[in-house]
């Protein structure tokens, strides 16, 4: 009876652990290892590569087991990503919103499953914040703040024209995104302090290069007199550099320029004087969101928001910083 008895447990315990019951028993996966599913917006621009770069080399330095979804700036499939990481059971999740609302039921499903979730890079627009466990990224309003700043300061250089009026073109980036809801707020905010600044055209170029060319190219056929432009991003300001000098016309003197991001080719073009300002927003969150998921799967405290240091960079500034630049 007893072989029997033990015999008939040995059976079960082996079953247990081939249908994937938790057993160390000759199981090669350490039990200790974090297994996160990383729901990213997509390849959109530089900073969104460096950004992607910098979560799998710190995942793959701290052990940390990822599992990597490209959204391709579709909110939907992000969200199918979330919900193919709750039905694999990831210890956590993180993400990056495209934009910031629509996100309440998968945060739900995801609360009930008990996996906690980390906000990245953006953030989402929830009355529920024990939806997440904390945001870690930029501070945009601050972002859009200090490029209306440049330009309040540099008001008499940025009135190419001489007629006493700065009319900016915006080129905001994805509809409804954290960063362009923000960027566009914090620019406004400054800049209506100097009356001669104003913005006379807004439009999204969604983040991206191509974006940002075809945009610029209707402001230069529908608005006369274009002084600056302000990009939500590098991308879509070298995309208008193509578009005016496309036009005949000379990036950085003849309309100034100021973007946000500080990616390599943003500060090439900065450096070279095509680019007159531009406001750094740091994609490296590896570090710390690695470091934040280890924090919160052993029930310690993290604050509820974790926000980037982040500088700012003139033409003189970009030619010292391009060489060490690691993105
Ligand atoms: C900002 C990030 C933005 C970048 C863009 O944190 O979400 O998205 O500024 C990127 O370059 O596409």
């Amino acid at each position: 009876m007893k072989k029997t008895l033990i015999a008939a447990c040995a059976i079960t315990m082996s079953t247990l652990t081939a249908c994937g019951g938790s057993s160390s028993a000759g199981d090669d996966s350490n039990d200790d290892t974090i297994t996160m599913g990383f729901a990213q917006v997509g390849a959109e621009s530089g900073w969104r590569t460096a950004n992607t770069k910098s979560i799998q080399e710190e995942a793959k330095a701290a052990g940390v087991d990822l599992k990597f979804s490209d959204a391709q700036q579709k909110q939907e499939n992000q969200i199918k990503a979330i919900r193919s990481y709750i039905q694999q059971k990831v210890d956590v999740i993180a993400f990056s919103p495209v934009v910031e609302t629509g996100w309440d039921t998968v945060l739900l499903e995801a609360k009930r499953a008990g996996i906690p979730v980390i906000l990245t890079d953006r953030a989402v627009d929830s009355d529920d914040d024990s939806l997440y466990e904390t945001f870690l990224g930029s501070d945009f309003v601050l972002e859009g703040e200090k490029a209306g700043q440049w330009l309040v300061d540099n008001v008499a250089d940025a009135d190419v024209d001489g007629d006493g009026a700065v009319n900016v073109v915006e080129l905001q980036g994805t509809t409804g995104a954290a960063p362009a809801i923000d960027r566009k707020t914090g620019f406004e905010s400054v800049i209506f302090a100097e009356d001669s600044i104003s913005v006379v055209a807004s439009q999204t170029g969604d983040f991206t290069r191509d974006g940002g060319k075809k945009v610029m190219e209707s402001f230069l056929k529908s608005e006369k007199g274009i002084d600056v432009v302000y990009a939500h991003n590098d991308d879509m300001g070298l995309g208008a550099i193509e578009a005016i000098e496309a036009a005949g016309l000379t990036p950085g003197e003849d309309v100034k320029i100021i973007t946000v991001d500080a990616v390599k080719d943003g500060m090439a073009a900065l450096a070279e004087g095509k680019i007159n300002f531009i406001v750094e927003c740091n994609p490296l969150l590896g570090p710390q969101l690695m470091d934040l998921a280890k924090k919160v799967l052993a029930g310690e405290d993290v604050p509820k928001r974790v926000v980037t240091e982040e500088s700012t960079f003139t033409q003189e500034e970009a030619v010292e910083a391009l060489p060490d630049r690691q993105y």
